[in-house]
């Protein structure tokens, strides 16, 4: 056979910016951290402080945990509801956990007890979720926790484990138990993308990510990964070390949102609506809507993806205060979505009143504090043919060019107090003015 050359791609892959173009166009997803941990809902022996760590930061022995397999019955879950809930909130794709560090399988595993088939609720939820995405339009998604808690064969230990011998353990064969529940993954429920987290500890390698991608992306060629998968990010920030060639197709920054756009570089922020992933029955400390649409509007802004989660509960729904600030978003988004859909980030320096978007000949200006003199200077030139309200055409504006940036003559109130978009349409170049 002809040998083939090392710039040559291989013959299942598909071009990358072919395969990220409904990733990039989405902006928004929903994040959800759903299982056994939903149980104890935060608490263990007086410590309120929990949730998806539970079985690690409460220490609990392996036999107790799994006992949580018999309780696990969430009768209310219905994957439609979930799934309206996501599509009216504004969300184009879903990530749910089908594995976190705990072991704990959210559909019926060919590879293990460990899994929903093992408790009361014997139904295949994965399956039912992809059907509904699909039925909806949503792009179904899979969260896959690298590092796992409950495997014998999974290293390291944890040095409170007294429970799970490591003298037969065998990581080869832990990452041959993994891909196999991949594989079962991908050919059954198709997901869009494949989030991976874990991926820290010692055992997992940069060759090992290597083969990672490459079987994933041999089961699905337009499968997208994230950049967990490799060991190139650092830290919570979530962006790629420089200097090698990480797998993974974007970045995935953790409860932060960087301070800048990153050209060139596909990320997405996932962040929680309260301080927890994982359902926590105590805790009340909701961000506001008018904060969580900002947040969307601020990373749209640097060109990143915002996955906002949600931790259910364990009879299958999600907390109230979420459901709240779902409908609260999509009421924005319903009028405002197209300055965030679709968009690339700001074509000038970041502005005091707000952020700036844009998608093609049209630029966004999300003016978070309405000015009470009417002025708004917006740092960049260009020559502009139109000048209204995204969500209230009726109301145009004047704008004049000033050595500052181009000036904009508000008139009346806030369209809206999360955000008022003013929409731009510009004939030819923007030119930034540091
Ligand atoms: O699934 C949710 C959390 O349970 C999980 N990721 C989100 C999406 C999560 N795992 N760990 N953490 C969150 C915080 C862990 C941080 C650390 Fe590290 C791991 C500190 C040291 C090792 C990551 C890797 C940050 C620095 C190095």
């Amino acid at each position: 056979a002809m040998p083939v050359l090392a710039d040559e791609p291989a013959a299942n892959a598909i071009d990358q910016d072919q395969r990220m173009e409904w990733w990039r166009d989405a902006r928004f997803g929903l994040f959800i951290h759903w299982g056994l941990y939903s149980i104890p809902a935060g608490e263990w022996q007086g410590n309120t402080n929990h949730a998806e760590w539970i079985r690690h930061t409460a220490h609990i022995p392996l036999e107790t945990y799994n006992q949580y397999t018999d309780e696990f019955n969430p009768t209310e879950f219905d994957a439609d509801e979930w799934v309206k809930m996501a599509k009216q909130a504004g969300m184009k794709y879903l990530v749910i956990t089908s594995k976190h560090h705990d072991g704990f399988c959210l559909w019926p595993s060919d590879q293990t007890e460990f899994d929903v088939s093992s408790t009361p609720f014997d139904r295949d939820i994965m399956g039912e979720l992809k059907e509904a995405c699909d039925k909806h339009g949503l792009k179904f998604c899979m969260y896959h926790s690298i590092m796992d808690w409950h495997h014998p064969d999974y290293l390291p230990r944890r040095e409170w484990e007294k429970d799970r011998p490591a003298d037969d353990a065998d990581y080869d064969r832990y990452v041959t138990y993994m891909k196999a529940q991949l594989k079962e993954l991908i050919e059954r429920y198709d997901p869009a993308v494949l989030w991976f987290d874990g991926e820290w500890e010692g055992t997992w390698t940069h060759e090992r990510g290597i083969d990672l991608d490459e079987y994933c992306r041999s089961l699905k060629p337009d499968i997208i990964v994230n950049n967990r998968v490799d060991k190139g990010r650092r830290g919570m920030a979530g962006l790629n070390a420089e200097g090698t060639d990480w797998r993974g197709d974007f970045g995935t920054p953790e409860q932060e949102i960087p301070a800048t756009g990153v050209p060139g570089v596909d990320w997405e922020s996932c962040m929680t609506m309260n301080g927890h992933w994982g359902y926590n029955k105590l805790d009340k400390n909701f961000k506001s809507t008018t904060d969580l649409v900002r947040k969307l509007i601020d990373i749209a802004s640097k060109g990143g993806n915002y996955l906002l989660n949600v931790g259910p509960m364990a009879n299958g729904e999600f907390p109230e205060e979420s459901i709240e600030r779902l409908a609260e978003m999509g009421a924005w988004m319903d009028n405002n979505g197209d300055s965030i859909y679709g968009t690339t980030a700001s074509p000038c320096p970041m502005p005091e009143w707000g952020r700036v978007t844009r998608k093609g000949d049209r630029v966004f200006l999300h003016v978070f504090d309405w000015p009470a003199d009417g002025k708004l200077v917006v740092p960049f030139a260009a020559e502009v043919t139109s000048c209204k309200l995204l969500a209230a055409p009726q109301r145009t504006f004047e704008t004049n060019a000033t050595p500052k940036g181009l000036e904009l003559m508000l008139t009346g109130d806030a369209e809206n107090s999360i955000a008022s978009v003013v929409e731009l349409t510009i004939d030819g170049e923007v030119k930034p003015i540091k």
